[in-house]
This record gives structure tokens, C-alpha cells and sequence, in this order.
């Protein structure tokens, strides 16, 4: 009988989900120690699961396996990030509506994940789109708001025209929107905004909290862009009007040979003479058809003289003042005091419009005279600074700026607000009510959820407005927020029609894990302090910075409001790799390399599948499909049923006793597995399992006492098999949640070990030996050896020194 995976497969998942295998034990009634294993939830597209995902879902089903066989109360759960652009796009294009599309993809999804067998615990499924579900995310927003930490702002905000919305930063790349890579420009907008800098600190320090990978650690501190130094202002000449800058090298201010404002400085309507206003003003509407990525990438720098000069406030010489792109409004105050002499771009600047560069710094000998030093020195022709290092250099010159009150030390990040509203429809809408005299309010919590209208027409407005804004039914608003104001005003109160983004629902769905039931909290305080944080968190590498900064925010808000228990949600973090194509390039329809999980399930089974996708290599590393590999894999999982049963399927494992050599590979193979599902590295356990059946397959004899562990090591790879061959082995139970075979030590270490012989001191020789094994066998084999035997040249031996399992050294008297 050959391993017919098809029924075999089937057979499986429903006896799990039959007994509910894999159903969490409940938090407060449990004695176990908790593990959380979590993946990033999918968006549910028209286009099914790909084999991406079964690169993160499969190391994660591999450890909740092995830690539910190590003893854990495991929570393996899964769900769907089902609001958001993608669907409402695809509904679009298809014409369908998005709740509609979002089912059907979620029971696709559905489908393919439980054919893969992965252990998930179903009942706690959640899906961001559902009322249930985000009548909490509008509840945490209202926390949000209610603690001051969410704001409207009329601000310059990336448009789409293509997708009809605005788009937060990380939703932007190279000036394209990250989804379809439509064209991206700023325009001026009322936003609601959440005030994530607020945390920019803590969002720091407590990465020191977290096992992350170090990359990934480095990208959220360089997006919160956390830099120290100081707002100085400046007199600006003939006026009363001042310009403060902000600069990191206060230290350098004798350097200043000019000034740059940003084109969308204010300043700029007042200070600019007559004559010098029409060139100022070409170059602000030259500056604002170019985003942000292409000013800060131009290689050529731009500018004009505004004709207006400012006053250096330590040496009181006049410094000109320019306008130029490379210097954003966005950061610091939107001007600088330049640098030539130690700024790369203030000097690529100076050089454009041969503007004087100012040394202040003393540059180590051998650099070249005609580059920016933008490295430690001294400082020179610096008046009191002079001879000061700089660190030194800097704390005096911020000492003297605040001396003289023209300015303080600060600290600047580049992080920005969390834009938060989009004019969409697939979202969740706010519980805010705006009231004609100004007010805006929350719903009260009993009015929750605010229910997404079920319009006809949900796309969005030319204008920018969001389809809610047509539906009257849900704009005019009568409930309880309304309580306490004037009748008048009461009664024209109006729905905000805005919706969330995509990443509201994805910065707290781990938290509704836990308690995915619960009608009276998003989440259980007890059950969230037994269940958080999140043990091991696995999903790409390309969620490095939006979403995983965000959940940390919304953690923290949640965590000062006492409603959870830890400040951090996730503490270890893993990536998987990309699964690229056979021919090495990204897996796209258009290239024609796309693997469909569901079609290759079909023709091999899932634990070929499963075992394959993870023995394609490490699973950080990103790595191309090859099918002549699913071979191999296949090949391992037919001997090692080959191994159990006969072709009738009967058992053919028998109960000698294995041979010292393979009882040895098995201990250690079990040492070694658990080890590498605990680093992750899930090749190397296969290959180690495949390298122990090897060894089985090297003598007639079938021996169960190695083939029964063998099977609970291969479970967690190859479920389906293994637990078909432990039903037939008449075990009781399903192997998936039988204790994990514990491995001997003392079988596990190589016994037999190389030291080497020394006669008085110099080594003549090398003897194998038990690495416990006794003196005296230790000497009588050592003088087996002739270059040993004529170096004692038959002269009595004075002395032995000897360590077992180290060296062996005898002392001869000449
Ligand atoms: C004088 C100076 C001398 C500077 C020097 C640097 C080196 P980070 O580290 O990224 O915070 N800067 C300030 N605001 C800016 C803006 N809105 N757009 C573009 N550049 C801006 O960089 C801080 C430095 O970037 C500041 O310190 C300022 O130039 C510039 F040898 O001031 B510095």
C-alpha cells in the first residue's frame, strides 16, 4: 500500500477538528505555562494564499506542535486583516462588493490553511471587517481620542488621485503609492491624525525590551530618526522678524557662511525685498511639483538668494540667506544655518553658487583641503571655542545659546504623526460626531459599533470625500453624544465620514486573540496578562516599520490606560525569506512563475508540501522554488512509511533492540531537532531526521523503539503521516499532542574522543579513547604507540599526568 495522502490527509483534519485537537485551554483555568505563537494575518485578496505564506505559517505551526508536545498551553491562532485598500480595490475592479469579495477570499483562505493542516485553534478566528471585532477597534480609538492623542489637522497630505486617498508615509515609496504604484503628490487636507510621537522616546528605549532581529531594530530607530541638538535663533537684518533653525552641530555656528529656508517657509512672504520676489517665487512652484523622496535625492542642488540676510549671533557677521529644496519643512523648524565646511550638502551647495566655505574644525593631516570634514577635530577660529573637541565644543556652545536665551538644546525625531483617516469606504468608520457649534464627540460605548452603512456606490469622490459622506441615512446622527447640548445643536449633529486605514485593525488583533468572545471588553485583563506578550512573532520583513511601530504604539496607549499588562506586544520577532521563482525573480502573474499551494497540495500531499517549503533553506533567507527538491522531500516521507508498513499497510516495525550506533543517532537526532526547531533553523532538523532514517534502512531490523520517536520528531513537519503511523503502531492518542521524546545526554556526546600523548611535555603521539576511560587504559594504549614507546626510550616513567578525555602527558627522568 502506498502513503495515499489524499485520504489520508482528509482523514486527519477531520479527526482534529473532531476533537478540537488544538483548541487552546482556557487562560483562567489552565495550569500550563503559555506560549503564544503568532503569524501577521493576511489580507484575504481574490487571488488565494501563496506559497509566501506558507514560508511564515509553516515555522510557526512547526513550534506551536513542538511546544504543545513540550507541555505549553499553545495559542496558535489565525484570522484575517480583511478592511483595508487591497480588497476595496479588487472589489473595484471586479465590481463586486468588498464584503462580498472579503467572504469569499476568507473562505478560500480558510480552506487552504486547513488542508495544510496547520494546528490553528479556529474558534478564536477573527476578521478585522467584522462589526464584532472592530466595535473594539473603534473603542480603543475612542481611548485615543479621549487622552488627547488624536487630532484633526489640515495638512499637506499624500494624494492619490489613481486610488482617490491619502496614504501615510510608509504607504509611500519612491513617490508611488506602495499599492499599485500609482503617482503620489502632496496636497492640503483636514486629517485626523494620531499623536504616535508623543511615544517616540519610548518606542526607542524599549526596543531594548525585545528579541528582534537586529535589522529590524535598526529600521524602527532610523524611521523614529531620533537626533539631539539644539533651536538657535537668528536676527534677521532691517526686520523684527527672527528665523530659528535647528541644528545638530551647534558647535560649528562660526562656520555659518549662509542660511537655507525651506520654499514652503513662511518667512519667505515677509523677508524677501521686491527685487528678489519674482525668483523666489518661480522656485517655490518649481520646488512644489517634486516630492519629498526626489528633493531629498537630487544629486544637483537647486536654490535662489531671497536678497534677505540674517544676523550670526555669535560672530554678528551678516549671513545670506537662500531658499533651496534640500531643506524640508517638515523637520527640525524648516530652515538651517549652513555649514559648508563640515556639511556634505550645505558644501555641495556652496560649491553650485560659489559661496565661501568656512573651516572650524581641524581636520586630521592628510585629509584633502577642498571636501567637507565632517569628522571629530578641534575647533578653530571659533572664539571661546576654540581648542574644544567636539562633543566639548557642542555642550559649550548650547551652554552660551541658552546663556543668552537665543535658543535651547533640543531633540528632534523624524517620526511624524500617524495619519489616520482615509476618504474610503472599506474601513471602519469613526464614533466621532461632529455638532455644528464645533463640538466633536465620541459615540458612547453602548452605541458600539458604528456600523459601516451597506451603500450602493462605495466608491470614492473625485473631491475626496468619503462614499459615507453620500449616504444621509448614516451621516445625521441622534444618540447619546448629543446628550447635554443645545437642542439646535443636537440636532445637526453629523457622523465623521472618514475612515480608518488598513493598519488599525493589525495594531491590536493579537490582543483579541486571547479573548476573541468577549461582548463586555476587547479583552479579558487576566487573560491578556496570562497570554502577553506574544512569545514569537513571524511574518516580512517588509512589516519592519509601519505595522509593527504602530501595534507598539497602540500597546503603550493601552498599557498607560491600564488596560494591558505589558508595554510591548511582541517579544521575539522572526522574518521568513521570500519565495522566489524558479528562474530566482519575484513570484508575479506576469512572469509566469506564481507556485499555487492549492494545485501542488493536490499532486503531493500536505506534508510533502509543508516539509518541502521548509527544507528549501534557512527561513530568513530569501530563496527560489525548485521543484527537483520536492522530490527528495517526497522521497524521505515514502521511506519512512516504507520503513512502518508492508504494502498491505501492515506494520512491519518490530521489537528488537537497536543497535548501540542507532540508539546513539536517535537521542542525539531528538537533541538536535528540538535545538533547531528552537533556533528556527528547520532544514537542518530535516536533514538530520532524513540522516537517522538513513541509519534505520542500514539493517534489515525495523526496530519500533526508534521508529515510534522517529515518528513524534517527523509530527510537527509531516503531521498527516505521522499520525496515520502512530494510529497504526496502536499507540493511543494523536501523536501532535504525545509528550516530546526526551533524549539521554550521556547518548547524545561522542564517547570517544582524540587527546593527545606528550612525553615530558612534547607530543608524540595521539590515542582514540572512551573520554571517561581510566589511567591506566589510558597508559597501556599510549605505549602501544612507537613514537610514544621510543620516546620513553624504556626508561621508567616518573610521572603521569593525566585528564580523562584532555591529555595525557608522562614524565620521563633522563
Ligand atoms: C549645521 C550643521 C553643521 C549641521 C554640520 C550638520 C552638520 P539629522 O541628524 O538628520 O537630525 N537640517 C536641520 N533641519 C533640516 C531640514 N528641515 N531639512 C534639511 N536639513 C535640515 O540632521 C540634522 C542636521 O540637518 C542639522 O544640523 C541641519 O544641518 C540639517 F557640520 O546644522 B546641521
Amino acid at each position: 500500500m502506498a502513503y495515499d495522502h489524499k485520504s489520508i490527509d482528509s482523514k486527519w483534519q477531520k479527526k482534529w477538528d473532531d476533537a478540537q485537537a488544538f483548541k487552546t485551554e482556557d487562560a483562567r483555568q489552565t495550569k500550563k505555562p503559555k506560549y503564544y505563537a503568532l503569524d501577521m494575518f493576511p489580507y484575504p485578496s481574490g487571488y488565494g494564499l501563496h506559497v509566501g505564506h506558507l514560508a511564515s505559517y509553516t515555522p510557526t505551526d512547526i513550534i506551536s506542535r513542538y511546544k504543545r508536545a513540550q507541555g505549553f498551553n499553545v495559542l496558535h491562532p489565525m484570522g484575517y486583516d480583511s478592511f483595508g485598500l487591497p480588497a476595496e480595490q479588487f472589489a473595484i475592479q471586479t465590481g463586486i462588493h468588498p464584503a462580498e469579495t472579503t467572504e469569499k477570499a476568507i473562505a478560500s483562505f480558510r480552506s487552504t490553511l486547513k488542508t495544510m493542516g496547520y494546528s490553528f485553534d479556529w474558534t478564536r478566528e477573527v476578521s478585522t471587517a467584522d462589526p464584532k471585532f472592530y466595535k473594539w477597534t473603534q473603542f480603543i480609538f475612542e481611548k485615543l481620542f479621549e487622552k488627547g492623542l488624536a487630532y484633526q489637522k489640515d495638512a499637506p497630505v499624500n494624494w492619490c488621485p489613481e486610488l482617490r486617498t491619502v496614504l501615510a508615509n510608509d504607504e509611500v515609496i519612491d513617490g508611488k503609492s506602495e499599492r499599485g504604484g500609482h503617482p503620489v503628490i502632496k496636497v492640503p487636507m483636514k486629517q485626523w491624525m494620531l499623536k504616535i510621537t508623543d511615544y517616540a522616546d519610548r518606542l526607542i528605549a524599549d526596543l531594548d525590551k525585545v528579541q528582534w532581529p537586529d535589522r529590524t531594530v535598526e529600521a524602527q530607530r532610523n524611521w523614529i530618526g531620533k537626533s539631539e541638538g539644539a533651536n538657535v535663533t537668528f536676527a534677521l537684518e532691517g526686520s523684527h522678524e527672527t528665523l530659528e533653525i535647528f541644528t545638530t552641530r551647534p558647535d560649528t555656528l562660526f562656520g555659518v557662511t549662509f542660511m537655507v529656508v525651506s520654499p514652503e517657509h513662511p518667512v519667505l512672504k515677509t523677508v524677501v525685498p521686491a527685487s528678489h520676489q519674482a525668483a523666489v517665487q518661480a522656485y517655490q512652484k518649481s520646488a512644489a511639483t517634486k516630492s519629498d523622496v526626489d528633493r531629498k535625492a537630487a544629486t544637483e542642488k537647486t536654490g535662489v538668494f531671497t536678497g534677505a540676510y540674517a544676523v550670526n549671533p555669535f560672530s554678528g557677521k551678516q549671513v545670506p540667506i537662500w531658499t533651496a529644496d534640500y531643506v524640508m519643512m517638515d523637520y527640525g523648524t524648516g530652515a538651517i544655518m549652513a555649514v559648508p565646511g563640515h556639511d556634505e550638502r550645505d558644501f555641495e551647495f556652496a560649491q553650485a553658487f560659489k559661496i565661501p566655505v568656512q573651516r572650524v574644525l581641524e581636520a586630521k593631516a592628510g585629509t584633502s583641503g577642498d571636501l567637507p570634514f565632517t569628522g571629530d577635530g578641534n575647533l578653530v577660529n571659533s572664539d571661546f571655542l576654540n581648542g574644544l573637541d567636539k562633543p566639548a565644543a557642542i555642550k559649550a556652545a548650547i551652554a552660551e545659546i541658552e546663556k543668552r536665551k537665543i535658543g535651547t538644546k533640543v531633540t528632534q525625531y523624524k517620526l511624524r504623526d500617524w495619519l489616520f483617516s482615509r476618504q474610503r469606504y472599506w474601513g471602519e468608520p469613526f464614533p466621532l460626531v461632529h455638532f455644528p457649534n464645533g463640538d466633536v464627540k465620541t459615540v458612547p460605548l453602548n452605541e458600539l459599533p458604528v456600523l459601516l452603512p451597506n451603500v450602493a456606490d462605495y466608491k470614492p469622490s473625485e473631491k475626496g470625500e468619503s462614499p459615507l459622506a453620500r449616504d444621509p441615512k448614516f451621516l445625521a446622527y441622534e444618540g447619546m453624544a448629543a446628550a447635554g447640548l443645545p437642542a439646535a445643536i443636537a440636532a445637526g449633529g453629523r457622523r465623521e465620514t472618514d475612515t480608518m486605514p488598513g493598519s488599525a485593525g493589525s495594531s491590536w488583533y493579537f490582543l483579541r486573540y486571547c479573548d476573541p468572545h468577549n461582548d463586555t471588553a476587547f479583552c479579558d485583563f487576566e487573560v491578556q496578562k496570562y497570554w502577553m506578550p506574544v512569545d514569537l512573532y513571524v511574518g516580512g520583513p517588509e512589516h519592519s516599520v509601519g505595522h509593527l511601530l504602530y501595534a507598539r504604539f497602540w500597546q503603550k496607549v493601552l498599557f498607560d490606560a491600564g488596560l494591558v499588562s505589558h508595554d510591548e506586544p511582541f517579544f521575539k520577532l522572526a522574518h521568513q525569506g521570500a519565495v522566489l521563482g524558479t528562474d530566482g525573480a519575484r513570484m508575479s502573474k506576469s512572469r509566469g512563475n506564481v507556485i499555487n499551494p492549492d494545485e501542488l497540495r493536490a499532486q503531493v500531499g500536505a506534508d510533502v508540501l509543508r516539509t518541502f517549503v521548509m527544507f528549501l533553506g534557512p527561513m530568513s533567507a530569501d530563496k527560489p522554488w525548485q521543484d527537483q527538491g520536492i522530490g527528495g522531500v517526497q522521497r524521505f516521507l515514502d521511506r519512512l512509511w516504507r520503513a512502518c508498513v508492508d504494502e498491505n499497510g501492515v506494520i512491519v516495525a518490530d521489537d528488537s533492540k537497536p543497535s548501540d550506533e542507532l540508539n546513539r543517532l536517535l537521542h542525539k537526532t531528538i537533541k538536535k531537532v528540538g535545538e533547531d526547531i528552537e533556533s528556527m533553523s528547520f532544514n537542518t532538523a530535516i536533514s538530520a531526521l532524513m540522516i537517522l532514517l538513513n541509519e534505520v534502512y542500514r539493517t534489515p531490523a525495523r526496530p519500533r523503539a526508534v521508529l515510534a520517536p522517529l515518528l513524534q520528531l517527523v509530527a510537527p513537519f509531516a503531521p498527516h503521516m505521522a499520525e496515520e503511523l502512530w494510529e497504526k503502531f496502536g499507540q493511543s492518542g494523536f501523536v501532535s499532542n504525545v509528550a516530546w521524546p526526551k533524549f539521554d545526554s550521556a547518548l547524545t556526546v561522542d564517547s570517544v574522543v582524540s587527546i593527545g600523548v606528550q612525553v615530558n611535555g612534547k607530543v608524540r603521539g595521539v590515542i582514540e579513547i572512551d573520554k571517561e576511560a581510566a589511567e591506566a587504559d589510558a597508559l597501556a594504549k599510549a605505549l602501544e604507540i612507537s613514537g610514544v614507546q621510543n620516546a620513553v626510550g624504556g626508561k621508567p616513567i616518573d610521572k603521569v599526568i593525566y585528564k580523562a578525555g584532555r591529555i595525557l602527558n608522562l614524565i620521563v627522568k633522563n
